[in-house]
């Protein structure tokens, strides 16, 4: 019975002891970044948000999240509290070009560095951002235009009739796609572009431009050039609904690459995802980094982004992870 004791005893000690070790105290964190998000419209957003916060835990920065949920005022107030808030960084994906001149000043007056993800500002102001880190969308409306091209030796039609579907007006993406998209097929007497409608990104956008395109102009589309995956998505049921078949009947050429869309092309109901990666979090927070050093960063910063088509062997794909 005694010998029970004691051995209870030890228990008893062991575990008051090991609850009373010396906890260390957490890492400071190296420091804190305000960041406003544009809103959760598509998986590329949502993908991009999740990255973010989580280099933000990896690499020991606090991070001030806000969601604007698609609205350039909501932005702009969270922009003006990480300045009252004193943040060491300020980032975010301005929803539209235009419009930042004075919430960006009052940045810069507070000398608050600010950093530019996705997409970017126009403005005849110097300085007000120091870094943008983002991909290269004209680029990407390039490679979109250079698969049409292609595909069009392979279907042998003289032309090709096109309609796009375009994000968010005034939207960096949105600009930049199109114009690459445009300066490109311009050189193929085979490019007829029908008409654009704005799907502002939105998969339920997406199926009321898609809808009323085909209603507009039915079998003559050869082609839909959708700006984002969602938008695409959303496309789809409408065109198999009017008894077409996608990626047969009429070419669908998007851009993101998500997993969601990525198997519907590995279903040859997609032609041509241009990628445009929403991993961003490492560049952002090594970025800031380098500015509470007191480093200098690049201006720019694009990803490296290729194309998946139905070309490809994409068997081997590893999982988007968004
Ligand atoms: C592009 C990004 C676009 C995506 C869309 O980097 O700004 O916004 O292509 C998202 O999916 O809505």
């Amino acid at each position: 019975m005694k010998k029970l004791w004691s051995i209870l005893t030890a228990l008893i000690l062991l575990a008051v002891l090991s609850g009373c070790e010396k906890k260390q105290p957490a890492a400071e964190p190296s420091l804190l970044l305000g960041f406003s998000q544009l809103g959760s419209e598509s998986s590329f957003r949502i993908g991009n948000t999740k990255d973010i916060e989580e280099k933000a835990k990896e690499y020991g920065i606090s991070l001030m999240m806000e969601n604007a949920n698609q609205k350039q005022e909501n932005q702009i107030d969270a922009i003006r509290r990480f300045i009252a808030y004193r943040v060491d960084v300020i980032a975010f994906s301005p929803i539209v070009e235009e419009g930042w001149d004075n919430v960006l000043t009052e940045a810069k007056n507070a000398g608050i560095p600010v950093v530019l993800v996705d997409r970017t500002v126009k403005t005849d102001k110097e300085d007000l951002y120091v870094s943008l880190i983002g991909a290269d969308f004209y680029r990407e409306g390039v490679m979109a235009a250079e698969y049409l091209l292609k595909k069009a030796d392979d279907l042998g039609k003289d032309i090709l009739n096109i309609v796009e579907i375009t994000g968010t007006e005034d939207s960096t993406p949105m600009r930049q796609r199109q114009q690459g998209f445009a300066d490109t097929i311009r050189k193929d007497p085979r490019m007829n572009l029908l008409e654009s409608v704005n799907g502002d990104f939105l998969r339920s956008r997406g199926a009321e431009c898609m809808s009323y395109l085909l209603e507009k102009y039915g079998d003559r589309i050869d082609v839909i050039f959708s700006h984002n995956d969602e938008m695409t998505m959303g496309a789809l049921p409408e065109i198999e609904k009017a008894g077409y078949a996608p990626g047969k009947d009429m070419i669908l050429i998007s851009i993101d690459g998500g997993q969601e869309a990525i198997d519907i092309l590995k279903e040859g109901k997609i032609n041509c995802i241009v990628e445009c990666t929403p991993m961003l979090g490492s560049i952002l927070m090594e970025t800031a980094l380098a500015l509470k050093a007191g480093k200098t960063v690049e201006k720019v910063t694009h990803p490296v982004e290729r194309a998946f088509t139905d070309y490809d062997d994409l068997s081997d794909l590893k999982p988007r992870g968004y």
